[in-house]
């Protein structure tokens, strides 16, 4: 995330900004991103300091280490006024890094929100939209006492909009990833104390997605809810007027974290890219394709199941030409349409055609073969270890890769980060190697890409 604010090549001093962020005991509760910066830089500074000081002042100064010995008292005092100036000055630097990775963190928790709101604004909004019902009655008490003697003063009414999105909707709107196994947990139960621990989450759910169909403050009494607070309202119903239809459908419920992590897959995502269903689920978040894309950069590349184009736009970037297949003619126009707003349309050869059938009748012969097959829809995750010959669609790996390699010795694979890496070590073939490379988005793995064959493997 964001390493071009990073310049030190020693030691990366984000880290210990994450690891703050998301260490067992963070407390939620009084999220506060100028403390965790302060914690973070002296935990950083205590642990790295001493050793980066002396290191970069071997560097600065070679002849220190060989002839300290012989300094006089003269010269040792001038070498010492230097020592200082040494330390406050790379003190000040490395402070200065930190906190542009601070700043850097924080815009990127805002933008996950959609680039309107601040995390301020969404903290606020959970805490003066979501009171306990404890609250609420006390807080109805005295909004009708307030009521009485002035409008302005007023409060949500008996049967108001509850905006409390279910656990992991709560997490993504402060800009958090959801999978931390199980602190993840911990976090939404400190989470929950901020908003209503005594809440059912199904009513949420059906609430939020009630209020986001109809476009209307279901329930709420004019009059009685403040002009911050629907504000805040509005911004939120503005954002959910956005979502797909199809997400607000009760069976799709899960599909809103994709939307909500919609920047990541596309940064361009608000200039009219178009997804279907499964391509939400499928399509590679766009810093991840264009890593890959690097990788794989060549004259001819053969995107065999390109979807709405994740990869193919980012081949497009690196690669002479790209000829991009899918089975799905809907998907290959929405792959050209996306491809037009990165300008890279021009570049593409978009394919209709089922790859197992264009594998074997082709003439082409590109230098790489890139695959990123189904796997099934969002439950992979629910295997422990995933079978890439038995659970892959529409063929197992090893028939994926022996049709790839009819066109081309290097093939790379998008994989699940679950797969079987016995499996995935065997597509290699007798006594080959591959590589594989873990790919992250922030802290959170997402997937594997594997990649075969000379040249493609840096091992070889
Ligand atoms: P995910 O596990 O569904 O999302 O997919 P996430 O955010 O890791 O889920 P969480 O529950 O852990 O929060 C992770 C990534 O894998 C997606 O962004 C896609 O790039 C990729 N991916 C997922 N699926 C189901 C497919 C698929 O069927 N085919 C391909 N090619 N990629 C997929
Ligand atoms: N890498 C893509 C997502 C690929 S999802 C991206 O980043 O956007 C897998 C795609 O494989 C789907 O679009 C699906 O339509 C396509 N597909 C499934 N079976 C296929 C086949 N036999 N031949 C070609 N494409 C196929």
């Amino acid at each position: 995330m964001n390493s071009h604010y990073l310049t030190s090549s020693r030691t990366n001093p984000v880290f210990y900004l994450f690891r703050q962020t998301f260490s067992e005991n963070f407390d939620w509760q009084n999220y506060d991103l100028e403390a965790v910066h302060q914690t973070a830089w002296q935990e950083f500074w205590e642990l790295e300091g001493h050793q980066l000081l002396e290191h970069k002042w071997h560097k600065r100064f070679p002849e220190y280490r060989e002839q300290s010995e012989s300094f006089n008292s003269e010269e040792q005092a001038l070498w010492l006024e230097l020592w200082e100036k040494h330390v406050n000055n790379l003190t000040a630097k490395f402070w200065h890094i930190l906190s542009c990775a601070s700043e850097n963190y924080r815009n990127d928790l805002e933008k996950s929100f959609g680039q309107e709101e601040t995390i301020e604004d969404i903290k606020e909004c959970f805490e003066d939209l979501n009171f306990s019902k404890k609250e609420r009655k006390k807080k109805k008490k005295t909004s009708k006492k307030f009521a009485e003697k002035t409008e302005e003063e007023s409060f949500l009414g008996d049967n108001e909009i509850s905006l409390d999105f279910n656990e992991k909707e709560q997490l993504r709107l402060l800009g958090l990833p959801t999978s931390f196994g199980s602190q993840g947990k911990q976090n939404l139960k400190k989470l929950r104390n901020l908003t209503d621990s005594s809440s059912n989450s199904e009513d949420e759910d059906d609430l939020i997605m009630e209020n986001e169909s109809t476009n209307q403050l279901h329930g709420v009494q004019k009059g009685f809810i403040s002009k911050k607070n629907q504000r805040k309202l509005n911004k939120v119903k503005i954002l959910a007027a956005k979502m797909p239809e199809f997400m607000r459908d009760e069976n799709n419920r899960k599909m809103i974290k994709y939307w909500m992590k919609r920047f990541s897959l596309f940064s361009r995502f608000d200039q009219g890219i178009q997804l279907d269903r499964e391509s939400w689920f499928s399509v590679t978040p766009e810093k991840i394709a264009r890593q890959t894309s690097r990788r794989l950069a060549c004259d001819l590349i053969v995107d065999a199941f390109c979807g709405c184009g994740g990869n193919a736009i980012q081949f497009a970037n690196t690669c002479g030409r790209v000829i991009a297949i899918d089975i799905d003619a809907k998907k290959l126009a929405m792959a050209k349409h996306n491809a037009s707003i990165y300008g890279v349309s021009h570049k593409i050869e978009f394919i209709h055609a089922d790859f197992l059938q264009f594998a074997v009748g082709t003439k082409l012969r590109p230098d790489i073969v890139f695959l990123s097959p189904p796997w099934g829809g969002p439950d992979y995750q629910k295997q422990s270890t995933f079978d890439i010959e038995q659970n892959l669609l529409p063929v197992g790996a090893s028939h994926l890769m022996k049709l790839s390699r009819n066109l081309s010795s290097k093939v790379g694979f998008f994989l699940p980060r679950n797969s079987n890496m016995t499996q995935v070590i065997a597509l290699s073939g007798p006594g080959q190697q591959c590589e594989v490379e873990h790919n992250y988005l922030d802290t959170r793995m997402v997937a594997l890409t594997a990649y075969y064959g000379e040249g493609l493997v840096k091992a070889n």
